[in-house]
């Protein structure tokens, strides 16, 4: 009988965290440890879900205590904007916890002396742009963080590049732009305005949006987040020049994705009630990364482009949905 990969998804009932584990529920060959502040939807999918916190080092280390891990997803952290309303709270959550999930890599590789994986979702936050510029943004580029969750993403892409001295511990990141999901939404980030936008059509409703019609960031689709993911994990490591990667398929204004929805939904309104804040993080980050390296070390490119996103992944599943 094959042995299975033991994996663990922290943040596991969030938007990544449960796309991840929908896609792992497919494979045979893994068994998922998922671990959570909340209930998961579906326990079924999954060999255990703990309902805990990643500050609980005690909970952690009965975690070390009880499996032997092959690959950790730390996917829990506070984004952006319940971060910035929260930077002390964000800090210790996004930089202790994830320092916490380290430990807990170290002491794995201590007691099986064999690798462990660490995917760790950082984010274009990590940018820090005073005005903005249309040439796409590479990975060495601007890190100067405006917000604390920018921060706390950036730092923690230092920590994994620090541990990984460590030849047995494998850190493996993707600095994600916006994501836009069917099937979930997303909560406390600032990239939020366009799966907003996109749910209050397919539901009928009229949306208030808190950054101006200008605003542009990079954005994909969640099975292309969730496809990049496994790509870069699988990869050999030998293949790759560095542990973080831009990806990103399409950076519209807030106006040029609301004029694509209205061609879908026709009666739909959008309203701007500017958040001064959060036109603020979003006018520092980047409108657009440059994802060549992604392309070049491990062969990755969406599958979505706008078009495509809207025909083959919105509009069906949503008018599906929300009939
Ligand atoms: C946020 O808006 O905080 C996140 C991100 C872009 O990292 N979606």
């Amino acid at each position: 009988m094959s042995i299975k990969k033991v994996i663990l998804i922290t943040g596991s009932s969030g938007e990544i965290g449960k796309n991840l584990i929908n896609h792992f529920n497919q494979v045979d060959s893994t068994s998922i440890i998922s671990l959570d502040l909340n209930p998961i939807d579906n326990p079924k999918k999954v060999e255990k879900h703990i309902i805990g916190s990643i500050l609980d080092k005690k909970l952690i280390d009965s975690i070390n205590q009880e499996f032997k891990i092959d690959e950790i997803y730390h996917l829990a952290a506070m984004l952006s904007t319940k971060a910035e309303q929260n930077p002390i709270i964000a800090n210790e959550v996004n930089v202790n916890g994830t320092l916490n999930l380290i430990d807990l890599c170290m002491k794995q590789i201590a007691s099986k002396n064999s690798k462990i994986k660490f995917f760790f979702p950082s984010s274009i936050a990590v940018y820090g742009l005073d005005t903005n510029l249309s040439e796409p943004i590479k990975e060495l580029d601007y890190l100067n963080p405006k917000t604390i969750y920018g921060m706390n993403k950036l730092y923690c892409e230092k920590l994994g590049d620090y541990f990984s001295s460590n030849t047995l511990f494998d850190f493996r990141a993707i600095r994600f732009p916006g994501l836009i999901s069917v099937n979930t939404m997303p909560t406390g980030g600032t990239s939020d305005y366009l799966p907003e936008m996109l749910h209050s059509a397919a539901q009928k409703k009229s949306y208030e949006c808190f950054v101006n019609s200008d605003s542009q960031l990079p954005f994909m689709v969640m099975p292309d987040a969730i496809q990049a993911i496994i790509k870069l994990m699988e990869i050999e490591k030998n293949n790759l020049t560095q542990s973080t990667y831009n990806i990103s398929s399409f950076n519209p204004t807030a106006k040029e994705f609301f004029n694509i929805i209205k061609t879908y939904y026709n009666d739909f309104n959008i309203s701007y009630k500017i958040s001064i804040n959060r036109q603020n993080m979003v006018d520092s980050w980047p409108s657009s990364v440059d994802t060549s390296k992604a392309l070049d070390d491990w062969g990755w490119s969406p599958e979505y482009n706008i078009e495509k996103a809207f025909n083959n992944y919105f509009i069906p599943y949503l008018k599906k949905t929300y009939q």
